[in-house]
């Protein structure tokens, strides 16, 4: 059972972005999927999702998944692998979350075999400026953004080529060893190779 995060700002899409994957993982690739979401916006993730894709949902709320409900979290992973025991695991954290503190409560949770896979930062095009530069965001957006495996960079829909090309340089010197991708979660451009992506860095662990 492989974790995998799926973090970023509140409003970056990890939420359409973890639907878009958990589809094309369970239908393309045939793995059983499960997602945690520690904090449900106002793209709900509900029954609907669970019964159209069979897949399992937990939701971990009332505070931050990696901070006092770090604990929650290896306990609905225990449960996860001892019932349903997916493949993949989603994670969404809080937008405030530290990768490296959720990757400790997945290392925390005791199972057959239960690992952390890589860590996925969604960056949000449109409000670009502001994760990198604003004083309280670009605090928590830095920190995820030097934790992460792969940056998405997502909305590219919504924005020019030469605005992508400004910000792809600027996440490339905030952290020089991620693997860098251009995604719309909204039209699904870029999804299969984000997926190809992740699944690399599963085997490759
Ligand atoms: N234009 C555009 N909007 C998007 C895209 N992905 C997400 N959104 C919108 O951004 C908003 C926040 O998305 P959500 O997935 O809930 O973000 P979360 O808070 O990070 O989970 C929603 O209104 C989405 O429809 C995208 O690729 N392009
Ligand atoms: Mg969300």
């Amino acid at each position: 059972m492989k974790v995998v995060q799926i973090a970023g700002f509140l409003g970056s899409g990890k939420t359409t972005t973890l639907i878009a994957l958990s589809r094309q993982l369970s239908n393309e690739y045939k793995k059983r999927v499960a997602i945690i979401v520690n904090e449900i916006g106002d793209v709900p993730v509900d029954a609907k999702v669970v019964n159209e894709f069979g897949l399992k949902v937990r939701d971990i709320g009332g505070g931050c998944i990696c901070c006092e409900l770090l604990i929650n979290l290896a306990i609905t992973l225990e449960e996860l692998s001892k019932g349903f025991n997916p493949d993949i695991v989603l994670i969404e954290p809080s937008g405030v979350s530290i990768p490296s503190s959720v990757k400790d409560g997945i290392t925390t949770a005791k199972g057959t075999e239960i690992k952390a896979g890589p860590v996925v930062v969604i960056f949000d095009a449109e409000r670009a400026e502001e994760q990198l530069s604003d004083e309280g965001i670009g605090t928590f957006v830095m920190r995820q953004l030097s934790g992460a495996d792969i940056v998405a960079i997502n909305k590219v829909d919504a924005v020019d080529e030469a605005h992508i090309k400004v910000y792809e340089e600027r996440l490339k010197a905030v952290n020089p060893g991620a693997k860098m991708i251009r995604i719309s979660a909204l039209k699904g451009d870029g999804l299969s190779d984000l997926i190809k992506m992740i699944v690399e860095l599963l085997v490759a662990q």
